[in-house]
């Protein structure tokens, strides 16, 4: 009989390893039997009966869960649930999420200011380059002595931070973080991932290419005469929907803070160790990144109380800066990352006894705004090469990383969609993709660098976040463009927008879900409350359809992090 397609079958709309878990979620109480077809819909590969009932504990409905795990055969099907329909096409094969690897690592290409992006690397998405950023004014909150308010800088290069135009040093900390991790725990891997930049035909991994594009302008927002880091690059209000070679107002950076700075220094410090290998490549880079972390560290300890405080500054000085703010009220965690990360590179305990590294038994996950379990990941995966005193809490640091694993995992068996994301309302904040993102480095972390006896379980609930992010989820979405069938179409994002093309430019991921996202935007649209269900597909829906750099890496790292430990 015909079968309509069914958006109530929640799957990984891109595909899954023929020797992992494969599991797909009716919304609703269907019952019975489903199979596996091919896409044609004519030949049937194999049958299973649906499970459960199972209670959404966040919005109350009931879900039904496909199993096909056993079914190992590579190829391309749908699931059909008779009386329901059937799904979205997908892939079982191996390496099926590299091409989700690669495509989020090029997103960033497509955020690169001050580069044209030509046809031959970005395809219908060619256009001019944008923010040349080459004369660059000091805000009067920035001034100093040696550049006073008005001071032309030059600032080039760097990726636009998300839907809009600015460049910010705290969200460029975590992002580069987590890019500079995937290619010091995966080095062999990163140099398989060609993302076909222009930088591709070097000797450089293309990942470590794309991120060079960011650290070279982040090298020039340290103020060379006292190593203290500006804030942030940015217009003073957001521009309006237009391509960025149309946004051409005055550019100025903001106010030097702690946070940025030690952020800058953590970065810093973890991209002379990445490095380090690619000296012929990029000569004397390494020495200066730990030059400019040393300087950075320095001014911090002199000016431990600069937070930004972007309210506090509005009124002061001319022109009012009103863009993204990047607030925290809180360094110590930036304070313990830049630490951690300036000990491992020097191997010198100053830094390690600095700082108080555990002051207390949490192990947050890592967001912009806390940066601590960063310490703690780099702590775990230098080990061996660790100074005693560094050795002598490794076994604490590892304890951490299982408890963290060990909560994340908790009660996940019982949620309705199989995974460690959306066990509690919680989870969906403004940027949830990264949350279900950083969850599975958490656990990949555990199970990379501990022996706890759930490690295996560890690696499939990471998994389990990449089928939440590509589809298996409470609106059914995945939330990377250009990647599965239901795909965002219309991200808060300005040059998707402008740039009069159908398609959104593909590799972004967009934040997804935020509870309390119709408050924030007041966009039109917003249908639901339930937590897990807030989500609308409206280029107006910034806080919960925008795009951002921060929210790309993790899955940068969680997509080529799982395809390479598929081959070990
Ligand atoms: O990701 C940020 C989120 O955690 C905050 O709640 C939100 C509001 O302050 O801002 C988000 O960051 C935005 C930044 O300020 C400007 N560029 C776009 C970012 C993503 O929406």
């Amino acid at each position: 009989q015909a079968q309509p397609l069914s958006e109530a079958i929640r799957l990984n709309q891109i595909g899954y390893y023929p020797n992992a878990t494969k599991i797909a979620v009716m919304i609703g109480d269907a019952q019975g039997t489903f199979q596996l077809m091919t896409p044609d819909l004519k030949k049937a590969v194999f049958t299973g009966s649906l499970s459960g009932p199972r209670q959404n504990a966040i919005s109350g409905k009931t879900t039904r869960t496909a199993d096909f795990s056993r079914f190992t055969k590579t190829g391309t099907y749908v699931v059909v649930v008779p009386g329901l329909g059937h799904s979205y096409s997908f892939d079982i094969r191996p390496n099926s999420h590299r091409d989700v690897a690669i495509g989020a690592a090029k997103g960033f290409y497509y955020q690169r200011t001050a580069i044209d992006l030509p046809a031959k690397f970005a395809g219908q998405w060619a256009r001019p380059a944008g923010h040349p950023d080459t004369r660059v004014l000091i805000h009067p909150s920035a001034a100093s002595a040696s550049r006073p308010a008005g001071t032309v800088i030059s600032s080039s290069r760097g990726w636009y931070d998300a839907g809009d135009y600015n460049k910010y040093i705290v969200n460029s900390g975590i992002t580069m973080g987590t890019l500079l991790s995937l290619c010091e725990d995966f080095p062999g891997y990163v140099k398989t991932l060609n993302t076909s930049i222009p930088e591709s035909t070097n000797n450089v991994p293309d990942v470590l290419d794309e991120a060079l594009w960011n650290l070279r302008w982040m090298l020039t927002m340290q103020d060379p005469s006292d190593g203290g880091v500006y804030h942030k690059l940015t217009n003073a209000g957001f521009d309006g929907m237009v391509m960025p070679d149309k946004a051409v107002k005055d550019r100025y950076v903001v106010q030097k803070s702690i946070t940025a700075t030690l952020d800058f220094a953590a970065v810093m410090a973890q991209a002379s160790r990445v490095l380090t290998p690619y000296n012929r490549a990029v000569p004397g880079l390494a020495d200066s990144c730990v030059s400019a972390a040393v300087k950075a560290w320095n001014w911090a300890k002199a000016n431990p109380t600069m937070l930004y405080n972007q309210r506090e500054m509005n009124g002061k000085f001319d022109p009012d800066v009103t863009t993204g703010g990047y607030e925290d009220r809180d360094a110590s965690d930036e304070w313990i990352w830049a630490a951690a990360e300036l000990y491992v590179t020097t191997k010198d305990d100053a830094y390690y006894t600095a700082v108080n590294l555990f002051p207390d038994a949490r192990i947050p996950l890592p967001s912009w705004a806390q940066v601590r379990t960063l310490a703690y990941y780099t702590l775990a995966r230098s080990g061996n090469t660790l100074t005693a005193v560094g050795k002598k809490d490794l076994p604490q640091v590892k304890q951490r990383l299982t408890t963290m694993a060990d909560s994340l995992i908790k009660g996940a068996d019982h949620q309705a969609f199989h995974t460690v994301m959306g066990k509690s309302a919680r989870d969906f904040i403004w940027g949830s993709s990264a949350e279900a993102a950083n969850q599975g480095i958490a656990l990949l972390q555990a199970y990379r660098l501990t022996n706890s006896p759930n490690r295996s379980r560890y690696l499939h609930y990471a998994l389990g976040n990449l089928d939440y992010l590509l589809g298996r989820n409470a609106v059914g979405y995945s939330f990377l463009t250009g990647f599965g069938d239901k795909t965002p179409m219309h991200p808060h994002h300005r040059p998707s927008v402008a740039d009069g093309i159908e398609a959104p430019v593909p590799g972004l991921l967009s934040g997804g879900t935020n509870a309390n996202a119709a408050r924030q935007d007041k966009c039109p649209g917003y249908t639901t409350t339930n937590a897990d269900e807030v989500y609308i597909d409206a280029d107006c829906s910034y806080a919960s359809n925008e795009i951002a750099i921060n929210w790309n890496a993790p899955l940068v790292y969680l997509a080529a992090a799982l395809e390479a430990l598929q081959t070990d």
